[in-house]
């Protein structure tokens, strides 16, 4: 086993019988809040105790480093932005997630986690993964999603949902399309070293189809005779 599988072997789902931990992972405009929606809609539905959480923020801790970060002016070095995004979730893995995890048939589900760390500090900003992984192998930063739902677009697309939307720019809408490519190049690298637990979903789809996929993997998951969480 080389560095990286061993370092793998680390990240381990936390251990809380009958909670189930997701996350939505894709760049800009791919529909993880659109589909965060109806997922949690139909989890309910089911009789789930549902709980969203985004990143960076969920706690006023992070809230603040979200502003810091996100509303920031001028250029944050690479290693201080992956710190500041890994203390923000390390936050809100241990105020909130594991505490909410606690509680037989609760569904967490993150807008983000660490893929995104992979993809925009690992590949964008050029730190690689395994630096990215070697930051979070301690715990609670080493606990990860049961499953990862990664909305696949490329930059072209989520240049015009962008601009549909017509919102003010923050710190990383700005970057040009070459800084999207490679952050479609860090989540094709998230899932390689991590293919049981990411799901690449076509996100240029239409919303229903995009969710009828999701649905058909998370009834697997959660109806299945042989649960895996
Ligand atoms: N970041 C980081 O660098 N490192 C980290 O470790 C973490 C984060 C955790 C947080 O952004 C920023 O932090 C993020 C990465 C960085 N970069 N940026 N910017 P955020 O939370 O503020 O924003 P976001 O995550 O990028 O959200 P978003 O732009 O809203 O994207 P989305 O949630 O995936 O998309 P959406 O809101 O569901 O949909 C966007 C639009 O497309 C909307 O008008 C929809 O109606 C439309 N849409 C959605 N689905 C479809 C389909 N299927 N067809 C057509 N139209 C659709």
């Amino acid at each position: 086993m080389n560095d990286l599988g061993q370092l793998v072997e680390n990240f381990r789902p936390p251990a809380f019988p009958g909670s189930l931990f997701l996350s939505f992972e894709g760049i800009e405009g791919a529909g993880k809040s659109t589909q965060i929606v109806s997922v949690k809609n139909y989890l309910e539905s089911r009789d789930f105790r549902v709980i969203v959480l985004r990143e960076p923020g969920g706690t006023s801790f992070g809230e603040k480093l979200r502003q810091a970060i996100l509303g920031s002016k001028n250029p944050i070095h690479p290693v201080s932005e992956m710190h500041l995004f890994a203390s923000s979730r390390a936050q809100l893995l241990t105020e909130v997630t594991m505490k909410e995890l606690n509680v037989p048939g609760t569904v967490v589900i993150y807008d983000r986690y660490i893929d995104s760390s992979i993809a925009y500090q690992g590949k964008g900003r050029g730190l690689g993964t395994e630096t990215i992984l070697r930051t979070h192998q301690t715990f609670p930063l080493s606990l990860m999603p049961h499953k990862t739902f990664y909305l696949k677009i490329d930059p072209e697309l989520s240049y015009r949902r962008q601009k549909v939307r017509n919102a003010p720019k923050d710190y990383f809408e700005k970057q040009g399309l070459e800084f999207y490519q490679k952050l479609v190049e860090g989540y094709e690298e998230a899932l390689s070293v991590f293919p049981k637990r990411i799901c690449a979903i076509d996100g240029s789809q239409g919303e229903k189809e995009v969710f009828n996929q999701i649905k058909e993997i998370l009834d697997q998951l959660l109806f299945q005779e042989q649960k895996e969480f």
